[in-house]
């Protein structure tokens, strides 16, 4: 059988909920096989990101070389990048071993507010990276720097999926759960493929333990993508199983529990 391979590339939670440990559970929850690049090092727990340790874009290289050079991908998919330098570094494996199934998580910012991208990385992204995006999945707040707008409404939300695919990426998928209003209204993603738009939307779950959301979601939506599925049908997906994920989540430690992607593994 062909195993479906996942290059997961960010940075490590030592807190296991969310970066490349909530990638590789995602990855092997939906029955990929997980590769992980790291790309720095947090010290991290539910309360938020203590420390983070930059791995050195040389080394990211290595890594990359490693994998690529002897197993090979299906899809990669891009976290915590935080630097311009790791960035440049990931653009030229990617075209090196010419990688078409590139999702990319622009991760900007920790739930406590800590920052995971540097100011300069973020104009690297944006003019390098997501030319190369099958897919990016910016949340609110990412689509509002990536476009320099405010985002408050549907309508809205649509408006800077145009702007952003104009940037290069093939298809925008910008999730809704931060939009004014879900609470009431559902988390309503938007996909927009540079023709159409497609909305999957999912009622609320009322929960404070919601680390690794962004993460799991991205992640699972690289894996659908790996196995063959075409984008819509990978966004679903990877949405039902991120609100499972969330409506299994773990109260574990002081502050935001992690998602549990792998609840029906879990023992409770
Ligand atoms: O959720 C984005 C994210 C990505 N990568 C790492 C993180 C976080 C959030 O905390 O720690 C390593």
């Amino acid at each position: 059988m062909k195993q479906a391979l996942v290059l997961c590339i960010g940075g490590s939670d030592s807190s296991g909920g969310a970066g490349i440990q909530a990638d590789l559970k995602a990855v092997s929850a939906c029955g990929c096989y997980g590769m992980s690049v790291i790309t720095a090092v947090t010290a991290q727990n539910t309360l938020g990101v203590q420390d983070i340790y930059p791995v050195p874009p040389k080394f990211v290289a290595k890594q990359l070389e490693s994998v690529l050079s002897d197993i090979g991908t299906d899809a990669v998919k891009t976290g915590m990048l935080l630097t311009d330098g790791v960035i440049q570094v990931v653009v030229r494996k990617i075209k090196e071993y010419n990688i078409g199934k590139v999702v990319v998580d622009p991760v900007m910012m920790a739930k406590g507010g800590r920052s995971l991208m540097q100011d300069k990385a973020l104009e690297a992204i944006v003019k390098k990276l997501l030319p190369l995006a099958f897919v990016v999945t910016p949340n609110i707040s990412e689509a509002e720097r990536l476009t320099r707008s405010k985002i408050k409404s549907v309508d809205e939300m649509k408006k800077a999926a145009v702007l952003i695919h104009k940037l290069g990426a093939k298809n925008v998928l910008i999730k809704g759960g931060h939009l004014p209003g879900a609470k009431k209204a559902g988390a309503m993603d938007i996909l927009y493929d540079g023709d159409k738009y497609y909305e999957f939307s999912a009622p609320w779950i009322d929960s404070y333990d919601t680390h690794g959301t962004g993460c799991t979601y991205a992640s699972a939506l690289a894996a659908e993508i790996a196995r063959g599925e075409n984008v819509i049908a990978a966004v679903e997906n990877a949405k039902r199983l991120v609100t499972d994920a969330i409506k299994n989540s773990l109260k574990i430690g002081a502050g935001h529990g992690p998602v549990n992607v792998l609840f029906k593994y879990l023992m409770n």
